[in-house]
């Protein structure tokens, strides 16, 4: 049965649903050891490290690989990644490789042993072709919703609508028929990004941007047919569609990504919208009364210039006290709220922490230093158009971030898929830091752990490298700590010299006291490995700096992806010791710093350490310190992903 009045109180006085948009302006009023130390190499790393770092970035050309080379007699064909997204209004959706790479590398001659290796076990994905932004995720009558950005008819962005798949505990999913498609004027472009709102009356509102016959960018209105159906499998668009256009002034192409909606003291709903002003990002905010009509606010939510375009904007609280996750309506003392930006410019989620102003709908960041765009990060890795969700199931809010290729196009489409979703994380203030999240891979994750093995006090030499014997290792869940030489720490000479992940020369850089961590997808001869690190730095003041790090230049023998080296300044606060979380699932790598302050996700493809050939290696390239490692490594089971059965 088709729900004909689904919302909170209609404003119009018949009850009839209006047949347009109706934009009033009001004023702002506002993360036993079976030590195996058969092969401690001290030196044998930093040779092969150093000895693989010989010419052209670190970078493994195939030709120093004959049986590489020689499985292909044609001449590689060059790259040429074609430019998707922008042309349409939206951020770029085309595997660009790293910036500075010319679109003039030449193809891995890859074959479908390799590519088949790469598909994920127990990350979320669709059975086949591109998608891209979580869109609407929810907690409904005992499942969860996820909803997602999805090309049915190739493995690159283009022709979106909307995916659905249904789980019951966010790990194994049931993949349902596409929630919405490109059926009418305002959408025909594309069935954009969107969030879901469930009412206290436990309906529920989807609010998502359609993109015109003539790519403008409007609001659209959503509701399920049957709210009684828990797989909420049909979607009705309101008739009145659309219910938001860009305001003057704003550019038609630069108004997108409705979020969830909250309450206002007044008993309005309240929005926000990305956008911007020349380069200036902007969340606009609206209050609504019935999803139908809309009022502007004055002003802005906030703004941040030099920013750019602000996709997928998010707005949540977080409580400064408790260990749970907020409704979003939820305001007053102990909360702080969040806003998160994805930047069209660099593709790069930033989030930053500050205080809302109910009255004039105002957010001001507690620290303008690292104001949202210009300070931290969700993930200093590969992560894009991140959305929250308040699960009242658990009482928890959850992160989920869409994680795109960053191997060729060419060989997205000869595997006949591009993403995944990153594992749904928990969000949670950090109270220590107060100017961080801690982002946390959820609980039901480790249902799927299987045999684990422990390794207690590994002692790791400068220049060591010692393998760690757990089986195969392409589906992994690694838990470690590190403790570095303490008196090495208080001798070590400070200097001004700056240290930065990306600018580094990776984990064959030696510096006193770092590189150590953790090698992973690595073949016995270490010829393929990323490692996953810390570095300290002491600065002429006598303090001492940590950074987290992902060096994926040594992890394919192939030239056609990319091969950056990613990762931050890690907050590590006095007593604490260095920890690391890091999901190991085929082609995607997921690394949570110190309990989640900093994280990392790197997309690999190796060409070597696959199947039972991939090895994990804990490593020290530090010259002086000596550190000592603590570990427990889980086998993780594959998830049930597959379609709901008769659907
Ligand atoms: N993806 C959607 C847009 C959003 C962008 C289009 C972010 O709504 O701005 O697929 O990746």
């Amino acid at each position: 049965m088709v729900d004909t009045n689904p919302f909170l109180p209609v404003s119009s006085s018949d009850g009839s649903y209006p047949t347009g948009p109706q934009i009033t302006h009001r004023k702002p009023i506002k993360e036993h050891l079976t030590i195996f130390f058969g092969l401690l190499a001290v030196g044998l790393f930093a040779a092969l490290l150093i000895g693989n770092n010989g010419s052209d970035n670190g970078h493994v050309h195939e030709n120093q690989h004959g049986s590489l080379a020689s499985s292909s007699s044609k001449k590689p064909e060059p790259l040429q990644p074609v430019s998707r997204g922008p042309a349409a209004g939206v951020s770029e959706k085309s595997n660009r490789l790293s910036a500075n790479v010319n679109g003039n590398l030449p193809a891995y001659p890859w074959n479908n042993s390799m590519l088949s290796w790469q598909r994920t076990s127990f990350h979320f994905q669709p059975e086949k072709n591109w998608m891209n932004d979580p869109n609407g995720p929810m907690f409904y009558k005992g499942w969860y919703h996820f909803f997602y950005q999805y090309n049915p008819n190739a493995a690159v962005w283009g022709d979106i609508v909307w995916g659905h798949a249904v789980s019951k505990d966010l790990i194994h999913w049931l993949h349902l028929p596409l929630a919405m498609v490109a059926d009418q004027w305002y959408d025909q472009n594309g069935v954009w990004t969107g969030s879901a709102t469930i009412l206290p009356n436990g309906k529920i509102v989807m609010l998502y941007t359609g993109s015109t016959v003539e790519a403008v960018q409007v609001q659209n209105l959503a509701y399920p047919a049957d709210h009684s159906d828990p797989l909420l499998v049909h979607w009705v668009k309101y008739p009145g569609n659309p219910v938001l256009v860009p305001p003057p002034g704003t550019y038609k192409k630069d108004f997108r990504d409705p979020t969830t909606a909250w309450l206002t003291s007044e008993g309005k709903w309240r929005i926000t919208i990305g956008s911007k002003i020349n380069k200036t990002g902007i969340a606009l905010i609206y209050d609504t009364k019935d999803f139908i009509n809309y009022e502007k606010l004055d002003g802005v939510l906030h703004a941040v210039p030099g920013t750019g375009m602000w996709e997928c904007v998010d707005f949540f609280p977080v409580s400064k006290t408790e260990e749970n996750g907020l409704d979003t309506s939820v305001n007053g003392p102990g909360v702080k709220h969040v806003v998160k930006v994805s930047l069209d410019d660099d593709r790069h989620d930033y989030y930053a922490i500050g205080t809302y102003h109910e009255k004039n709908g105002t957010w001001i960041p507690d620290q303008p230093e690292i104001d949202v765009g210009i300070g931290i990060r969700y993930d200093y890795g590969i992560y894009y158009a991140a959305k929250t969700f308040y699960d009242q199931n658990k009482n928890r809010r959850v992160l989920w971030g869409w994680i795109g290729e960053s191997d060729s196009e060419a060989a997205d489409m000869k595997k006949g898929w591009a993403s995944v979703q990153s594992i749904p994380r928990t969000i949670l203030f950090d109270k220590k830091t107060g100017t961080h999240l801690l982002q946390w891979p959820v609980e039901e994750i480790e249902s799927l752990r299987l045999k684990s093995n422990e390794f207690n006090q590994v002692s790791l030499l400068p220049g060591s490298v010692v393998p760690l014997d757990v089986g195969p290792a392409t589906q992994l869940d690694i838990l470690a700590e590190f403790e570095i030489d303490k008196e090495l720490l208080k001798k070590a000479t400070g200097s001004n010299i700056t240290f930065s992940c990306s600018a580094s020369g990776g984990a064959a850089e030696r510096g006193a006291l770092g590189p150590f961590g953790l090698l992973v997808l690595a073949d016995e001869s270490l010829s393929e490995q990323t490692p996953v690190y810390f570095y300290i730095t002491k600065g002429s003041d006598g303090n001492l700096k940590t950074s987290f790090c992902n060096d994926q230049s040594r992890s394919s023998a192939a030239s056609d992806v990319n091969k950056q080296i990613y990762g931050s300044f890690l907050p590590v606060l006095k007593g604490e010791n260095l920890s690391l979380r890091v999901l190991v699932d085929h082609s995607i790598i997921e690394s949570f710093a110190q309990g989640g302050r900093t994280v990392i996700t790197s997309r690999l493809y190796p060409t070597k350490a696959i199947y039972e050939a991939a090895k994990v290696f804990l490593f020290n390239n530090a010259t002086n310190a000596s550190v000592t490692a603590s570990l427990k490594i889980w086998q993780m089971n594959s998830a049930f992903i597959r379609p709901y059965p008769n659907k």
